[in-house]
């Protein structure tokens, strides 16, 4: 029998093997018996390989390729033959079959069946729901995507680092903290790598990424929230402004859409997906003008409120009309919406508003951030307003003490980025094992 090493993939097989013999191995997608000849459909991780069977030609062989299960594993030896009939222009002649691995009956989701099956039950399966080649595609051009941002920000000399996630204390308010047992001590899971992100900035580690996952115990069931998310993280120091950290959003954003458009056509064109490259620089316009823009398009809201998720949603289709743009920043938030968010930079001139931007994708925040506050006895009389415990903040604090320069960083939604990008109604279809409020397996 052959190695899985000696295996030749759907893709590999050309016009060089017609007339030779190969090893494939994959699924058994469908078997069709037509009496004297038989088609089974041995599924692999790049396509469909038609293996055909004639009774007359080996009756055993015949018998036992037309009684197997769908969606076992198969090791087949065979000969590669030219065929006008099979859709790859090529099938094989089986000369041995072993199953692997037999699939039980009835299997809990389809594979290649029409009918669509609710999400629930997809996740509920995920693994037989990553067997179609759709559902896959999702994750290769998350890949890619990922990829494309590394390679751009390796080039802009951000260094890709690593912090904890089980932390003592959170810094995106208490509401959405998971807390922990820690052997006698209690402890959190990460919201963010905020607090983190911000010491490194004083080390000389000053321009650095990380890509990890970030923990939000969100009571609400919402097609953009999950419990565990992953978050690019970025910061920077020696920053004039949130304009150099927005160019560097905006960098992110634009590279991971060219490299994905680049390097997964082919799983693009599976899922039926145009990625428009956006001209850069994006659109900006302040949280003044995105109310007034709100107003103008008949939503009721007033300066100081959220935007929400109507007030995101309107935008999105007002920009896209008015202006033809998918990706678009809100900046100038006011720092009554950003109180909580005690480590915002302030404008010196006007404190009450602060240099925090949004970048929105088609309706949606994916990236959040802004410049920090830098200054020691700022940033003390900013927590003090936000009435939170000094002494559990202390390691964060004393970094600011012993030199801390100007910076600035955001976290970056990758799942709301591939969602948008591939216009999945549900940010769970760009999780793998997704978790929420009343998921936690598989
Ligand atoms: P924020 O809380 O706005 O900012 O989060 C940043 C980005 O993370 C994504 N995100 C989520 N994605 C899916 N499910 C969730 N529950 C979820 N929560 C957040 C969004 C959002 O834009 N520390 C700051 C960042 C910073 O200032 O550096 C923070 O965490 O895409």
């Amino acid at each position: 029998m052959p190695s899985w090493q000696h295996i030749t993939y759907s893709n590999e097989i050309k016009d060089g093997h017609f007339g030779k013999s190969v090893a494939v191995g994959g699924w058994a997608q469908e078997v069709r018996n037509l009496g004297g000849i038989s088609f089974l459909q041995l599924r692999d991780r790049f396509g469909v390989i038609q293996i055909t069977s004639l009774k007359k030609r080996d009756p055993e062989l015949f018998r036992q390729m037309t009684t197997i299960q769908r969606e076992s594993v198969l090791l087949i030896t065979g000969t590669v033959k030219e065929s006008g009939e099979a859709k790859a222009g090529f099938e094989v002649i089986p000369e041995t079959v072993a199953v692997l691995s037999e699939a039980m009956t009835p299997l809990p989701l389809g594979v290649v069946d029409k009918v669509g099956a609710d999400l629930d039950t997809r996740l509920n399966n995920r693994f037989m729901d990553l067997r179609k080649p759709e559902t896959r595609a999702i994750f290769q051009i998350r890949a890619k995507a990922l990829e494309g941002i590394r390679g751009y920000l390796t080039s802009e000399g951000f260094v890709e680092v690593t912090t904890p996630k089980i932390v003592a204390a959170g810094a995106e308010g208490g509401a959405t903290l998971f807390p922990i047992k820690y052997f006698d001590k209690s402890a959190y899971l990460a919201q963010s790598p905020q607090l983190y992100k911000q010491n490194l900035m004083g080390t000389g580690l000053d321009r650095i990424f990380e890509i990890a996952p970030a923990y939000r115990a969100e009571a609400s069931d919402t097609v953009r929230h999950i419990a565990e998310f992953t978050s690019l993280d970025i910061e920077l120091a020696f920053i004039e402004s949130s304009e150099d950290v927005m160019a560097v959003a905006e960098g992110i954003a634009y590279n991971g859409l060219r490299h994905v458009k680049e390097a997964a056509s082919e799983q693009l064109d599976m899922l039926g997906v145009e990625i428009p490259i956006p001209e850069t620089p994006f659109p900006r316009m302040t949280y003044s003008e995105a109310i007034d823009l709100l107003k103008a398009n008949g939503m009721k809201v007033e300066h100081g409120d959220d935007l929400g998720t109507e007030g995101e949603k309107l935008l999105g289709d007002v920009i896209m009309r008015e202006r033809g743009c998918e990706l678009y920043f809100i900046t100038d938030f006011p720092t009554s919406l950003k109180r909580g968010t005690f480590y915002a930079k302030r404008h010196d001139d006007d404190p009450e508003r602060t240099g925090y931007f949004d970048l929105d994708y088609m309706g949606q925040e994916i990236v959040s951030g802004g410049q920090r506050e830098h200054r020691y006895d700022v940033l003390v009389e900013q927590m003090k307003e936000n009435s939170m415990d000094l002494d559990s903040f202390e390691f964060y604090l004393k970094a600011f003490r012993f030199g801390m320069p100007p910076h600035g960083g955001f976290g970056f939604g990758i799942e709301r980025y591939v969602q948008k990008m591939l216009h999945l109604p549900n940010i769970r279809e760009a999780v793998l094992y997704p978790r929420d409020r009343l998921r936690l397996i598989p």
